[in-house]
């Protein structure tokens, strides 16, 4: 083998095109390469041992190296490595993944369309609910609506449904018929209301914008129950409910973006079980696989399914890898997993708690304005005073997202909103050493700061 085979970060910079990446600061810092992961811990090409507070990308919920997951992918390819399932054919594990998925969603929701990702699985819902409105002959009903600092992915129709403006900046987008509304982050924009009134406030919001473009112009609306990219926006209880009361008066179709909720996050298998929300469209990913394999997918209610079946034709709409048979199989494996092992239980009654508690007592550092936690999803803002924020030129969220590294822990920063999304199945004393990480980091943090 060629030396420079090994020279990972000049290779890297010379070749590598990476995801929302400035490449020319990555190259005057090199790039971090991870070489192996075990359990929860993910390991550098320096030696490096990090606990990952992040599970890769919101995706790794079992951890690195389950041996079930990955002989479920070695036992299908050698089955049967691909078919695909365009021209009357299927094969047996999305078959069993369609089933499955079914059996543990909301009961309304027992219909799955598989893509290879959940910015696919958005594209497919666009064109599903739109389809839908069409056969229910109003195709005029073609907007759908969103929220500001949303995220729903990376595609054209993905990007667009976000509400990341340096997304849309960057080409053209949203595409026609996307409509933003305010976002329920309290912490932020609530100003002198309390959470409550906050929480109904945004959700009204979403009345007015059917008011104002009109009910038979409108398809849907789509929101992730909790935001996940936009900082862990953790909406007040009141926000649910009335977006719910919302989308069943005007009878729009609504969306719940479980991409990064789904398959466990918050110890049930859907947040939208949480949240009692009841929606018409599950674009899901991520965990569905432990991030082991690609797959994402959409769920459809027996409502639009019915009608895209019975009065559709043909829905001219699917990709190479919709259901991919070794990334079904590992999914199946995922939830086998997860239902022997009572992951969700012990999530909800154990590990969740636990952080919950140890999370919030953060809240008394110096530097942290609020600590807010849902399930295994987590936030801290880092400010000031207690909703003052430092000068941007500090960029207190990449100093302590870097010191955390140095302190050996994953946390990301979404501008200066520290978050973490650990693997489900960290241990109580696991989460013992996640938060003395983020403590010492937060210390070493402000000291840094303070010496600006
Ligand atoms: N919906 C939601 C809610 C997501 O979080 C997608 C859709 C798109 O999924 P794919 O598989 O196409 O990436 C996501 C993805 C971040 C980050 O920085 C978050 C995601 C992806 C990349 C980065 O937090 N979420």
């Amino acid at each position: 083998m060629k030396e420079e085979l090994h020279n990972w970060q000049q290779m890297d910079s010379d070749h590598f095109l990476h995801p929302f990446t400035d490449h020319n600061d990555l190259s005057k810092k090199g790039t971090r390469v991870i070489t192996k992961g075990d359990g929860i811990y993910i390991w550098d090409s320096e030696g490096n041992k990090i606990l990952d507070g992040m599970s890769g990308l919101w995706c790794v919920s079992l951890g690195y190296g389950n041996n079930e997951l990955i002989e479920a992918a070695y036992n299908q390819m050698k089955e049967l490595p691909y078919y695909n399932s365009f021209f009357q054919c299927a094969h047996p594990p999305a078959i069993e993944l369609s089933q499955k998925i079914s059996s543990i969603a909301p009961e309304s929701l027992n219909h799955v369309f598989f893509t290879g990702s959940g910015s696919e699985a958005n594209d497919t819902m666009v064109r599903m609910a739109r389809r839908y409105w069409q056969l229910q002959g109003k195709p005029e009903k073609q907007i759908i609506i969103a929220r500001n600092n949303a995220y729903h992915g990376s595609t054209v129709a993905g990007a667009s449904l976000g509400g990341m403006t340096g997304m849309h900046e960057q080409g053209g987008l949203p595409i026609p018929n996307i409509q933003h509304i305010s976002q329920p982050y309290w912490f932020e924009e609530g100003g002198d209301l309390d959470q409550d009134s906050f929480g109904l406030k945004v959700a009204r919001d979403l009345e007015q914008a059917i008011v104002e473009y009109g009910i038979d112009n409108i398809a849907a609306f789509i929101a992730e129950p909790i935001q996940g990219a936009g900082g862990v926006i953790i909406p007040p209880e009141t926000y649910w409910p009335e977006i719910q009361r919302i989308c069943d008066d005007y009878e729009i179709l609504l969306v719940a973006d479980e991409v990064i909720t789904g398959f466990g996050r918050m110890g049930d298998w859907f947040a939208t079980e949480t949240y009692n929300i009841k929606p018409d469209f599950i674009p899901f990913a991520k965990g569905v696989t432990s991030g082991y394999l690609p797959l994402g997918g959409l769920l459809v209610s027996d409502r639009v399914a019915d009608i895209i079946i019975s009065k559709g034709g043909e829905f001219t709409h699917g990709f190479t890898y919709s259901g991919h048979p070794a990334a079904c199989a590992v999914a199946i494996a995922t939830i086998n997993f997860i239902e022997r092992e009572n992951v969700l239980e012990t999530v909800k009654h154990q590990t969740a708690p636990y952080l919950k508690e140890q999370w919030e007592s953060l809240s008394t550092h110096e530097l942290v304005g609020e600590a807010r936690i849902k399930g295994m999803v987590a936030a801290i803002e880092l400010t000031k005073e207690h909703r003052t924020r430092y000068a941007s030129t500090i960029a207190a969220g990449s100093v302590c997202r870097d010191l955390a590294i140095d302190h050996g822990l994953v946390m990301r920063a979404v501008g200066d909103t520290m978050i973490i999304a650990p693997p489900l199945i960290i241990t109580e004393q696991q989460i013992d050493e996640l938060i003395d990480k983020t403590r010492n980091t937060l210390d070493a943090t402000l000291k840094m700061i303070k010496s600006l």
